[in-house]
């Protein structure tokens, strides 16, 4: 376990001042952390293009040479769907599995078998309801969330017909998908039929593999994730923005620190609520400190900063960095991107790893398992467990670096902010990307990977396309990144944005970078996509908007799912890092499936999946496709030109000059 980095320093290996401070700490105390571990591990190059194969026992079969095939001749191409749509199949599994617990407590608390738990957006309870012909009028909140967990639970299992809730894509979409055959009858039949399909001796075709891929992710992205974000957004309120913090330096010495890590906002929530009863606060003086902290890291923590403003202690990442502050009591997990080496990493401090799911065990952490039936005493518990802790305590260094935040662009909440609750509407938002104040449309996504440097292409890819006029949404880790550099928050981006963006922004108040919450709700960036199509003036289908999807660090098999079912809503989606799939210069098959995920989408569903690793390449790529758009819609060229004088920016300028001045700026001519 404790082993130094053979490889990049800590300023290559991260961009985060914080986290660099704990690079070197690792080092000077021997620890290994992922990066290290990612120096000193070269990735295998037959893995890394993913042309190996282990399905049967007749292999594994590596495929190294042209014309070579697996034992039972399985080709390159098909290899390589075969592992694709299994990590396809991967992900979606994880996204959906999540919505179908949230569906169960939806179900639970409208029957009054959960504790702590209440329906908090009766609002969008109804509309939902409404929009699924599920009665509402005279009835109870409870009675109709109860009817619409049972049509969403109904979902996962559903043998036939369409998952409900793709009816929330444009209809011009849901036809594009009908005629290709890739609606998704239920989301479990489609994960099901991947492993399938993929067993040896089925589908050899990678084309049509390919094909199950998009439909398999349709099920996630407009099934399992819509249906996870929704009953979130019932039972913990639809997120509206917050002032947050984040990075290490949220932690605090004179607290009780518990960090709360994974995806889940059923346990953090309340552990959230448990930290500010009398009781446990009282607990924590008891031991001496002055209450308890509670911050998170990756996706459970975009949970509750979009909703009550608690601040992210860090990306993917930062989880080994945050242990190693020796200020963590406890760090509470539930389910995906928790890396296993946070125990080892633990055994070095007094940090209790405490895992909660049914589904994830770690050898060595404490197993409290979570129960919706009694989640107030549960997170009592385990917030006490951590106070008793605090006592083991040795020396800290938490480095002193946090960033204003403010997260809670929901869907919902853009539509407000636009109109009013008067008059709730994306048109001023169609209307600006019409008349080019807005170039177009950038959803920034996905993960950390220790192999490239730590936040620096979400960062940079960012900065240049705000400088261009794009207006940035993010989820997960890349939200993070943004938040530690500053970029959501009002005015700190607005200096680094294009004229005609930041016209807008000071307009409706917002920063250019909007954080729309966790990976599971890349979900929401699919509904505002369908409401702009629905207001009108950007095209009849997604295809036609002016929009561009990045994962520029992805890391999990559930950003594979993200961008394959981004790409089947018909965006142009580009990820960076390694590559799922790859050519292979002494293998000429291995770029069919290259080919397929670009030309052969495009074809399809109006969209390319393209892999690219420099940051001006995907900065160009994606300014080319956004004016391609335009275009294509008949709206004015990009011209930067045009706008900034108008707004708060012309009237400040105006302040600084004499009356005279002023008079000729606005009137145009010298006037007495
Ligand atoms: Fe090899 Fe074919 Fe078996 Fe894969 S399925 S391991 S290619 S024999
Ligand atoms: S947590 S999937 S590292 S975004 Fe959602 Fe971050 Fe990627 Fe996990």
């Amino acid at each position: 376990m404790a082993k130094k980095s053979n490889g990049r320093t800590p300023q290559e290996q991260t961009i985060d001042i914080a986290s660099q401070e704990m690079l070197i700490r690792a080092n000077e105390l021997g620890y290994g952390t992922a990066f290290s571990r990612a120096d000193d591990m070269k990735a295998c190059p037959i893995g890394a293009d993913n042309l190996c194969c282990k399905i049967c026992s007749m292999g594994p079969c590596r495929i190294v040479k042209d014309g070579q095939t697996g034992v039972c001749g399985a080709t390159a191409d098909t290899i390589q769907a075969r592992n694709f749509i299994r990590m396809v199949a991967a992900g979606a599994a994880a996204h959906s599995d999540h919505g179908r617990d949230m569906a169960f407590t939806l179900k639970e608390t409208a029957n009054g078998e959960t504790q702590g738990y209440i329906i908090r957006d009766v609002a969008k309870l109804r509309n939902l309801a409404a929009g699924y012909d599920i009665p509402i009028e005279g009835r109870s909140p409870n009675e109709i969330a109860n009817d619409l967990a049972d049509l969403y639970i109904a979902q996962f299992g559903q043998q036939n017909g369409t998952v409900v809730s793709t009816s929330r894509a444009p209809k011009t979409r849901q036809e594009v998908w009908k005629k290709l055959g890739v609606l998704p009858r239920g989301v479990d039949r489609e994960v099901v039929e991947c492993l399938h399909r993929t067993h040896i001796g089925d589908d050899q075709d990678a084309e049509h593999i390919l094909d199950h891929a998009l439909r398999t992710a349709i099920g996630d992205g407009w099934g399992g994730s819509l249906i996870a974000t929704d009953v979130s957004d019932i039972l913990f309120g639809s997120p509206a923005p917050i002032l947050g913090e984040a990075n290490l330096g949220v932690l605090k010495d004179d607290y009780v620190n518990v960090i709360v890590h994974g995806h889940e906002p059923t346990l953090s929530n309340m552990i959230v609520a448990a930290s500010q009863s009398p009781d446990m606060i009282e607990y924590a003086r008891e031991a001496g400190a002055e209450g308890i902290n509670i911050s998170g890291i990756c996706c459970t923590a975009n949970e509750i900063l979009m909703r009550q403003g608690i601040p992210a202690a860090g990306n993917f990442l930062q989880q080994e960095l945050a242990i190693m502050t020796g200020a963590v009591e406890s760090m509470v997990v539930d389910v995906q991107c928790i890396m296993q080496a946070i125990v080892g990493m633990a055994e070095h401090f007094h940090t209790e790893i405490i895992t909660t799911s049914k589904k994830v065990k770690i050898k060595g952490a404490t197993h409290i398992e979570f129960d919706e039936r009694k989640a107030l005493d549960i997170a009592k518990q385990i917030l006490r467990s951590a106070v008793d802790n605090y006592k083991n305590r040795g020396e800290t260094q938490i480095p002193d670096h946090r960033s204003p935040v403010i997260p809670g662009f929901s869907h919902e909440y853009i539509n407000y902010a636009l109109g009013g609750s008067y008059r709730s509407s994306f048109r001023p938002l169609n209307d600006a990307v019409m008349s080019g104040r807005i170039r177009g449309l950038v959803g920034i996504v996905g993960c950390n990977n220790p192999r490239e440097q730590h936040d620096a292409m979400h960062i940079r890819i960012a900065e240049e396309l705000l400088k261009q006029d794009v207006l940035i949404v993010e989820t997960g880790c890349s939200s993070i990144a943004s938040a530690k550099q500053g970029l959501l928050t009002g005015e700190a981006g607005l200096d680094q944005v294009g004229p005609g963006l930041r016209e807008i922004c000071e307009t409706i108040g917002i920063p250019p970078v909007l954080h729309m919450g966790s990976c599971v709700d890349n979900s929401r960036i699919l509904t505002v996509l369908a409401q702009v199509v629905e207001e009108g003036g950007l095209g009849e289908d997604i295809s036609e908007i002016p929009v561009v999807g990045l994962a520029p660090e992805w890391m999990s098999e559930k950003a594979i799912s993200i961008a394959t079912y981004v790409v089947a809503s018909g965006v142009y989606t580009i990820m960076s890092g390694t590559a799922p799939v790859a050519e292979n210069p002494r293998v000429k098959d291995s770029s069919i499936i290259l080919d397929l995920l670009s030309n052969g989408w495009e074809e399809k569903v109006g969209a390319k999946l393209e892999f690219m690793n420099e940051v001006d390449e995907i900065v160009n790529a994606v300014l080319e496709h956004i004016d391609k758009k335009r275009a294509e819609l008949g709206l004015p060229e990009y011209n930067p030109e045009a706008f900034g004088k108008s707004g708060d920016d012309r009237m400040l300028k105006l302040e600084e000059l004499s009356l005279a001045d002023r008079r000729q700026a606005i009137y145009g001519v010298p006037v007495a």
